[in-house]
């Protein structure tokens, strides 16, 4: 009974696996694919993924891409706390409700932003567009208040009182625009204390897969486009 899974720290779904695999302490093969090296373009990784995306799962030869697909699989498979994606019909329903609103949302607007902010220039070369960035941030800044006033706006956890798979794909994605200079925490109280619980329940998982992306920003005193990734 292998579990192997393909993934870059530095990929918001490739850490909510990470973070969700070790806090269920189940064992896994950790194969990691430098994007920034374009390692997911090499032709070992499209046998394994032909959508030359990570994260991917393999179990015992089967192979599964898209993030939620493989959380879901493994709360099939393996023994897995309930609150993370609960049994009972209508609790697992609001799971997936949140689970089906991101892709939308939250990841469209982080991605959108973090690309546009921190990637791009970073892999072309060029400064980012002011006013590009100006509209794509205040996007993911309208969408994250939705986050502030409507999923966390009477329950201490994104779809009630205990946490799930949906805290954690939903805390990975904010940290991101970090990378262009952006905190989502800034002004949204009810955000910043979820955060931090989601965190401390999935500590020390969700510090060590935050490493990298926190080393990166912490050295971002000069423009993003002039420092080195270290991985
Ligand atoms: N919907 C997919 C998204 C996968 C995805 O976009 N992965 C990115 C990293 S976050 C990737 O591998 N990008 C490589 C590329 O674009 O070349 C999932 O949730 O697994």
């Amino acid at each position: 009974m292998t579990l192997k899974l393909h993934y870059d720290l530095l990929s918001q779904p490739s850490r909510a696996l990470y973070i969700f695999l070790k806090k269920c302490a189940i064992p896994f093969e950790e194969k990691i694919v430098n994007l920034k090296n374009l390692e997911q373009y090499t032709p070992e990784f499209e046998r394994i993924n032909p959508f030359k995306r990570v994260p991917v799962m393999e179990h015992d030869g089967f192979s599964l891409s898209e993030s939620v697909a493989i959380a879901r699989y493994i709360c099939r498979e393996f023994k897995v706390d309930d609150h993370w994606y609960p049994s009972d019909s209508k609790k697992q329903a609001k799971v997936d409700e949140y689970l089906e609103w991101q892709h939308l949302n939250t990841r469209r607007h982080c991605l959108a932003y973090t690309l546009a902010k921190f990637l791009n220039p970073l892999m072309g070369g060029k400064p980012p567009k002011p006013e590009k960035v100006a509209e794509l941030e205040s996007c993911m800044s309208d969408c994250i208040d939705i986050i502030e006033n409507v999923w966390l706006k009477d329950k201490p956890f994104l779809t009630g009182d205990t946490i799930s798979v949906a805290d954690i794909f939903c805390a990975c994605e904010l940290e991101q625009p970090r990378l262009g200079g952006y905190e989502a925490r800034k002004g949204r109280p009810q955000l910043t204390a979820w955060m931090e619980r989601v965190a401390a329940e999935t500590s020390p998982h969700y510090q060590d897969a935050h490493k990298f992306l926190n080393q990166i920003t912490a050295e971002q005193s000069p423009p993003p486009q002039s420092f080195t990734f270290k991985l």
